[in-house]
């Protein structure tokens, strides 16, 4: 089927087509195992992984293949591993909670160690990270892909109202089938759609369940007695002009309202009212209070505190990585990548692929003293769903601000084809290849559609 042409060899083969290194490096592991790592002495690794999720996964699953058992550690608190990108498809009733999770100890890299806890804090100049039980762990590598953190708290209200009363969001767990619940009950009125202005994972996600939203609200017969609106805390739409112009073009056609410069800040339950503070324009430093029949709330998000109060830090609170390396610009053994790290992209899984190829020929390099330094060129994605049929899949450059396409044709524009590739093919590959470290992406199917 397609994914087995899409399946590429081992990241570290492919890293460079070297295999007869690949075969040294698996024999050197060994060497490093016996010597250098003491298997009965659990509190110490070659590798130390922080987070079992789409980044994490994606790097210790080659790293442990490749550096043998128990080389590598991996510190997970969840018991549940979760695939969001499929979030917005659960949030329309297009996909069940059910397929976007997965048991930790399924995906877990079998020779790597889980690690069933949080890491408190970190001591790169002792090469430790510290749990939260207290208990210090050391390494000689550290891998650090905690992700973003979703402050719920910073909107007034938003915690004890999120679930309830048509108030709700795909970017949480316990809330993304509520979202499929309440559209399905919606009988009209105001509809309100937020994005922060803070950096958020996905920033298509808080457009795409609007447009599936007004879709079935159409098909349901009550659009005509609904008003929808978008709130961004920011200037534009999306950040790429060539998929920025589609969008507006398709609210334009489907009467979806653009607010810009507005952030969420209060929701107030008992009069269902959302209250909005203008960042810009004429009316700057005022509020703007709308009543709400519906409410589709993407809440402000940040760099995780245990990591914003650490020495890897940068000022804004991210890892501090070298953007093409991903190498921490103080601490040499320490890497990063993923929603955590500062790499000056767009947050997605997609931009995963490429980073976790870079970051594990380059960690791979240092261990094995081979300096062929692999660079990360910025590649993100954002596949916007627009309807239950159609998707703009906008593939692009973080760095150069350029789109960075991968298939022979004009993907700003809405296809079947690329929303049946994001709803049924790209959970293959997750699940059967890139939690397992073998998907680097599409750079390569860019090169073979003759695309660059
Ligand atoms: P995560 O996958 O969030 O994993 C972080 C892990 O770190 C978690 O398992 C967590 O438990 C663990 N952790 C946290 N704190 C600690 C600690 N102190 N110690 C140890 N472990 C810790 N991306 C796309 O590419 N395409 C899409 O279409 C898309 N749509 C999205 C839609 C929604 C609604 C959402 C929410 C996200 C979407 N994304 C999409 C974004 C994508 O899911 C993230 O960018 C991706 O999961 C980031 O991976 P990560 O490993 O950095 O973080
Ligand atoms: C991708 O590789 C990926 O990771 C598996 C995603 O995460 C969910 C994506 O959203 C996208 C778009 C890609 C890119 C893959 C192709 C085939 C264009």
């Amino acid at each position: 089927m397609v994914l087995a042409s899409l399946t590429p060899l081992s990241a570290v083969a492919r890293a460079g087509a070297r295999s007869s290194a690949f075969q040294s490096r698996r024999f050197l592991a060994q060497v490093v195992n016996a010597k250098g790592h003491d298997q009965s002495t659990p509190s110490s690794y070659k590798v130390v992984v922080v987070g079992g999720g789409s980044a994490g996964l994606s790097v210790a699953s080659t790293l442990a293949e490749t550096l043998g058992n128990k080389a590598v550690a991996v510190v997970e608190p969840s018991d549940v591993h979760y695939y969001q990108p499929l979030w917005t498809f659960v949030g329309s009733g297009l996909k069940t909670f059910d397929e976007s999770k997965m048991a930790m100890s399924e995906v877990m890299p079998e020779k790597a160690q889980w690690i069933k806890d949080s890491v408190a804090s970190f001591n790169p100049k002792q090469n430790t990270v510290v749990l939260a039980n207290g208990e210090s762990i050391s390494y000689d590598y550290l891998v650090v892909a905690a992700g973003i953190q979703t402050n719920w708290g910073k909107i007034k209200n938003l915690p004890e109202t999120l679930g309830k009363n048509g108030v709700t969001s795909n970017y949480s767990a316990q809330s993304v089938q509520k979202t499929d619940e309440f559209i399905k009950a919606f009988k009209g009125g105001n509809a309100l759609f937020t994005m922060p202005s803070t950096p958020i994972k996905c920033a298509g996600a808080p457009q795409k369940i609007m447009y599936l939203a007004e879709e079935q609200w159409r098909k349901a017969g009550i659009r005509s007695q609904t008003n929808i609106n978008y709130f961004t805390g920011l200037g534009k739409i999306f950040a790429i002009d060539k998929y920025a112009n589609e969008l507006l073009k398709i609210c334009k056609k489907r009467d979806l309202n653009i607010n810009f410069f507005t952030d969420l800040t209060e929701i107030k339950p008992e009069s269902k009212e959302a209250v909005f503070n203008i960042l810009a324009g004429e009316a700057k430093g005022t509020t703007l209070t709308l009543p709400y029949e519906f409410l589709h709330v993407t809440p402000p998000m940040g760099a995780p505190e245990f990591i914003k109060s650490s020495p890897l830090s940068n000022a804004d609170g991210w890892v501090d990585v070298d953007k093409e390396t991903l190498r921490h610009n103080k601490f040499s053994n320490v890497y990063s990548l993923g929603d955590c790290s500062s790499l000056p992209t767009s947050k997605t899984a997609a931009a995963i692929t490429a980073q976790s190829a870079v970051l594990k020929n380059n960690l791979l390099g240092d261990i094995y003293g081979d300096n062929q330094v692999a660079k990360y060129d910025g590649y993100t994605s954002c596949p916007l769903v627009t309807g239950s049929e159609s998707l703009i899949l906008a593939e692009f450059s973080g760095y150069t601000g350029q789109p960075q396409e991968t298939f022979p044709f004009d993907q700003s524009k809405e296809r079947f084809s690329t929303y049946l590739l994001t709803k049924e093919v790209i959970p293959e590959i997750y699940w059967k290849s890139m939690v397992k470290g073998t998907w680097d992406g599409p750079a390569k199917y860019r090169k073979l559609f003759g695309v660059v």
